[in-house]
């Protein structure tokens, strides 16, 4: 997979009008998905008052965040399509604005620090060693603290394991789908870039498999809940 990358990596012009045009919507889902992630934990505190600080603190990365992944737009003149992040985003946005207006913690969290963070994670380090020398730096400073939050809701959520279980298997059915179709939408855009959806879908399997087996999930139902929604 490595080798299929640094071969793609010789190929790419930054300045291109097909790779700016390309960016143009990436960049925007990766800046949307921050602000929405800065939002999604300020309303998790609201909903953890013990953890309100905590997490107020990975809401202030994620600013950080979008502000450098803006800063990457600007030094290729890029107009983020931020129309086109916010439709990206909508199923996964509304959904959580769902679980959290009832107060569910436990969807919240899968939706989050889960699901959306093993995006990131793999989109991330996928496109670390094909990204330009501006964007590559920043972006490595971002994924460290993409693990920090992958981490916080791995240790809610294997303190509560028992309880959330059932929840966990239900959010993931009905989550984990959208984040196929996603990956689908931004495949072409993301090839340009030189990153390859089989690349995204192995380290996304690969982040999300890890975070459930920490979590307290067995290897049957890892299997299982990975995999849903991903063979049509
Ligand atoms: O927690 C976070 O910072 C996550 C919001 C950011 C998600 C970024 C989503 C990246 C998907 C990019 C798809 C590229 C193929
Ligand atoms: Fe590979
Ligand atoms: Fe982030
Ligand atoms: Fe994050």
């Amino acid at each position: 997979m490595i080798g299929q990358q640094l071969d793609i990596v010789t190929e790419l012009d930054y300045n291109s009008d097909t790779y700016r045009d390309a960016y143009s919507r990436i960049n925007a889902i990766v800046i949307e998905g921050e602000q929405e992630a800065y939002s999604n934990y300020l309303r998790l505190g609201e909903m953890l008052p013990d953890l309100k600080d905590d997490l107020a603190k990975l809401a202030k990365m994620e600013m950080r965040h979008k502000k450098g992944f803006t800063a990457c737009g600007k030094n290729l003149s890029v107009t983020p399509d931020m129309q086109f992040a916010q439709e990206f985003f909508a199923q996964l946005h509304g959904n959580f604005q769902t679980a959290a207006a009832e107060g569910d913690v436990v969807t919240c969290l899968l939706i989050q620090s889960l699901i959306i963070e093993c995006f990131a994670i793999a989109a991330y380090n996928i496109y670390i060693p094909v990204a330009d020398d501006f964007a590559r730096k920043i972006t490595e400073g971002v994924v460290k603290d993409e693990y920090l939050h992958l981490n916080f809701g791995e240790e809610w959520l294997k303190a509560n394991f028992e309880s959330a279980k059932a929840g966990l298997e239900k959010a993931n059915r009905q989550n984990l789908p959208i984040v196929w179709k996603m990956l689908n939408r931004v495949e072409k855009d993301a090839k340009v870039l030189g990153m390859e959806k089989e690349a995204l879908v192995e380290d996304f399997m690969i982040a999300y498999g890890e975070a459930l087996g920490n979590i307290g999930f067995n290897t049957r139902d890892i299997m299982k809940m990975s995999a849903m929604g991903l063979l049509p």
